[in-house]
């Protein structure tokens, strides 16, 4: 290793003695020329934007880092309780405008770049997004550390640092087209390297039994293939509160133990060349987000991740407390982001035992107190099985330890029902029958002392289906955390101009304590607070028109209803039913049948995951038919459909602040939660949504007459599966009838004969998993509602306000306190915030 350590190191007196680094406008500016100029070495010649933003980056980078120090300090010196937020995603966007909201320095850096003569807006948009995530559970996951850090808690996030996050998606002749998304390759002047904690992971190999000094049964992992693991940092402000926590993301390399018998042999380049194995594993993100494939990578992934995260985790505790893990339960809380850290249940046996020297009981107590995992979907594709034969090869020890822990639960569970072998075998870790493989799922489970889903219903649904077993074996375990999203992101910083009338009317108090908005309610009433509410969100419209037309030279006409689905490509969450009533709406027009007609631009974005094929038919229809109405003389302004290509964070944050609209239609019980319907309702959209996720808590909130309700009931969803007929129901709706006669003929694809049959045979199959036929015609019926809202101006804005005085509940603050008044159990650290 390259890091040799000091003999002396650099007396703490001449680091700490550090003056602080000044906020005002003088200090920021000349920090900010001197490294454009010194570090950067640009000057007035450059016109590439990038410095101009990396300099700024840099100057705020430096006030973070001085927090950071601080924030670590503190939590040293409290010998405090900790959580780690394991998570093989981390969907961060961009950093600068957060971090600039969060340490309260925007106006400040405003006039710094204006003396300089530049634009915040440019510089911005020259940050890639941190897209290491695929949709809303790695984005929940950055919504979780930024609330952690506003509420003050010692929490650490640990995740992968891919070298190519989410794909870009570009749309060519209709199709998607993902391309790689290098995010690394101008720097991220976020991120510091600390290559001195780098941790040793182990792969393949054999293990040993042997008894050690005390005659105790020890178990050795030997001949493996080790990578390491070298931990980067970024930094998690608080909202202007002087913490600054940790995301620590590792990245694989090779050790520089080459193969020395290769070596000598003279395949010197082969065994130099063995190096790309190791790398590779966190070269690049999977983008698949419901759909588990078992590819030996993916494996190799998350056991990084769990391996290094925990060894760090100990190591620091042992530099504390020597071998005494009598606390360590005590002042550890680790929780799983869905199974894909879950291998982190059998790793931490494996290091208390065969490292620490700890007894298995001693160890398993510790794993369960220690360890909580969330589950984020009901869909049976996405729950993760790995090949005990893979993992035999891989992790040889780890395969080991999860059998014991099988043989140890299922004497549990005999226990519980005496003879019982059919209940053995449905929740047994291993799989029989065909293949063997491990169920990560139950292995979390039953190594966690906290279950929980993401929202009311999926948290019952869990309990009474999929989970049923162990719910009854454990009911305690299992627990509700609905999830949220965090209003400095996703109001105080893409929306503020709304933010700002927020805040004029009912004080600031709101981005701490987003409960406060409750207080716009009376508001809602106040004929000149409406009209100012309407001005602020036909301004957010008129700036997401603009930005359309110079990224994909269309022209939506500002006072159309702005209907908008954004999130990924799934057939459950059904962008086809989407798709119907545009191709309604169109047949609607083609006939004439336009009294009283409501413009509309229907605007659906989202990738698909790339061996998803009809995720992507999906998308080529939504841009065939998108083709075919935009370009329709007879349909002119009245209506509009848009494919938005290369959704991401950053997209999102001018897509939310725009939208009347919030399309959130997944057939009921299938989507767990959502998010995006969260961030809609804060920034005053209102939802046309099922009985699903969080849409039942949102409605809930925000009552009746201001949501759009419509379709199955996940209980009528199921009833209706036995004697589904979705021919039958065609035959009886005419208006769906012309719809899929239109499909039918091949109107949307006339140049690609039959592209669409897949697409039309799933919605007409019996079979259909997601009942897209059965909603069509009460869907059609909830969005007449939503035109004649529309219609009359003064009720549709009382609405937009009810709906985000009434979000209140789906901060991530609120969600972050209950797990850990629940689970976690930690104490707020103050940190010093005395800057000037
Ligand atoms: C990613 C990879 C794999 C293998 C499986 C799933 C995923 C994934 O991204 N899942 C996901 O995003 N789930 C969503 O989590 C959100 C946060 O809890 C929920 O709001 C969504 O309903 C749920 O679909």
């Amino acid at each position: 290793m390259p890091h040799r350590r000091f003999k002396t190191s650099i007396p703490k007196s001449h680091i700490t003695t550090l003056p602080d680094l000044g906020m005002d406008k003088q200090h920021m500016e000349a920090d900010f020329k001197r490294y454009y100029a010194h570090r950067l070495g640009r000057d007035e010649n450059c016109l590439w934007l990038h410095y101009a933003y990396e300099a700024l980056a840099l100057v705020i980078s430096d006030r973070l880092t001085e927090r950071w120090k601080k924030t670590y300090n503190a939590y040293k010196d409290e010998h405090c309780k900790r959580a780690y937020y394991l998570s093989m995603e981390f969907l961060m966007g961009r950093t600068l405008s957060n971090a600039m909201i969060n340490l309260g320095i925007n106006d400040v850096i405003d006039k710094v770049l204006y003396d300089v003569g530049l634009d915040l807006e440019e510089l911005v948009e020259a940050e890639a997004d941190a897209g290491l995530g695929n949709g809303g559970l790695g984005r929940l996951a950055a919504c979780f550390i930024d609330s952690c850090a506003t509420l003050q808690l010692p929490v650490t996030g640990y995740g992968l640092r891919y070298e190519y996050g989410m794909f870009s998606q570009d749309i060519i002749n209709g199709e998607q087209v993902e391309k790689p998304d290098h995010w690394l390759c101008n720097g991220n002047v976020w991120e510091i390297e600390r290559a001195e904690y780098t941790q040793k992971i182990k792969f393949g190999g054999h293990t040993e039994c042997h008894t050690d000094e005390n005659g105790h049964k020890r178990v050795c992992w030997v001949g493996s293939h080790d990578v390491l693991a070298v931990p980067f940092d970024t930094p998690i402000p608080g909202y202007q509160n002087g913490t600054v926590n940790t995301l620590r993301l590792w990245k694989a390399a090779a050790t520089d133990e080459f193969d020395l018998q290769e070596f000598n042999e003279g395949d010197y380049a082969e065994s130099v060349a063995a190096k790309n194995t190791a790398e590779n594993i966190t070269m690049v993100l999977y983008p698949n987000d419901a759909n588990e494939n078992g590819k030996a990578l993916r494996l190799r992934q998350q056991y990084l991740l769990a391996s290094a995260s925990l060894q760090d985790v100990l190591q620091t505790w042992v530099g504390r407390q020597n071998n005494d893990f009598t606390d360590f339960a005590a002042k550890n809380a680790f929780q799983l982001n869905d199974t894909h850290p879950s291998i982190a249940v059998a790793e931490l046996m494996r290091l208390l035992m065969d490292i620490h020297g700890l007894s298995w009981d001693k160890a398993w107590s510790i794993t369960r107190d220690t360890m909580a995992y969330t589950n984020h979907t009901l869909l049976p594709e996405a729950l993760e099985k790995w090949s005990v034969g893979l993992m035999k090869d891989l992790l040889p020890r780890i395969m080991e330890i999860i059998f014991e822990i099988n043989a140890h639960f299922l004497a549990e569970v005999s226990t519980h029902w005496p003879g019982d072998k059919d209940r053995l075998a449905r929740m047994s870790l291993i799989e029989e029958g065909g293949e063997q493989k491990v169920r990560m799922a139950y292995l979390a489970i039953v190594g966690s002392h906290s279950v929980n889903g993401v929202a009311a219903l999926h948290s019952k649904l869990l309990q009474q289906g999929l989970f049923h077993d162990f719910y009854e074996l454990w009911p305690a375990k299992f627990n509700n955390k609905t999830n949220g999203v965090t209003p400095r992101r996703w109001l105080a910083m893409c929306n503020p101009e709304l933010a700002e009338l927020i805040t004029e009317t009912i004080g600031d108090g709101w981005v701490r304590d987003l409960s406060l908005l409750k207080k716009l309610t009376p508001f809602a009433e106040d004929q000149a607070f409406r009209d100012r509410w309407h001005t602020v969100q036909q301004d957010a419209k008129q700036r997401l028109v603009e930005f359309k037309k110079q990224e994909l030279d269309i022209d939506l006409n500002v006072d159309a209803l702005f209907d908008v689905q954004v999130k990924r490509i799934h057939e459950y969450k059904r962008q086809l039913l989407n798709v119907l009533h545009v191709i309604h709406l169109y047949d609607r027009i083609k006939r004439g049948e336009t009294k009283n007609w409501t413009a509309r631009c229907v605007l659906i974005g989202g990738k698909a995951a790339p061996g998803y094929f009809m995720a992507k038919r999906i998308i080529k229809l939504i841009n065939s038919v998108a083709n075919v109405v935009n370009n329709d003389p007879d349909v002119g302004d009245k209506l509009k459909l848009v494919f938005l290509p290369n959704y991401r964070v950053s997209a999102m944050e001018k897509i939310c602040p725009g939208a009347d609209l919030s399309e959130q239609i997944s057939t009921a019980g299938k989507e767990a939660s959502g998010t995006g319907n969260m961030k809609f309702m804060m920034n005053g959209a209102i939802t046309i949504g099922t009985l699903d996720g969080a849409n039942i808590e949102i409605r809930e909130e925000v009552g009746d007459d201001n949501f759009f309700l419509f379709g199955l009931t996940e209980n009528e969803v199921e009833d209706l599966r036995h004697h589904y007929d979705p021919v039958g129901m065609i035959n009886q709706d005419e208006d769906l009838q012309r719809v899929m006669n239109l499909l039918e003929c091949g109107h949307f694809n006339q140049f690609e004969p039959n592209i669409f049959d897949c697409i039309i045979d799933s919605i007409k199959s019996p079979n259909d998993p997601w009942m897209t036929i059965a909603d069509f015609r009460s869907f059609v019926n909830a969005q007449k509602q939503v035109e004649t809202a529309f219609q009359n101006k003064e009720r549709w804005t009382r609405m937009s306000i009810l709906n985000t005085a009434n979000s209140g509940k789906f901060s991530t603050d609120r969600t972050i306190t209950e797990y850990n008044d629940e689970i976690w159990k930690l104490k707020p650290i103050h940190v010093d915030n005395n800057y000037n």
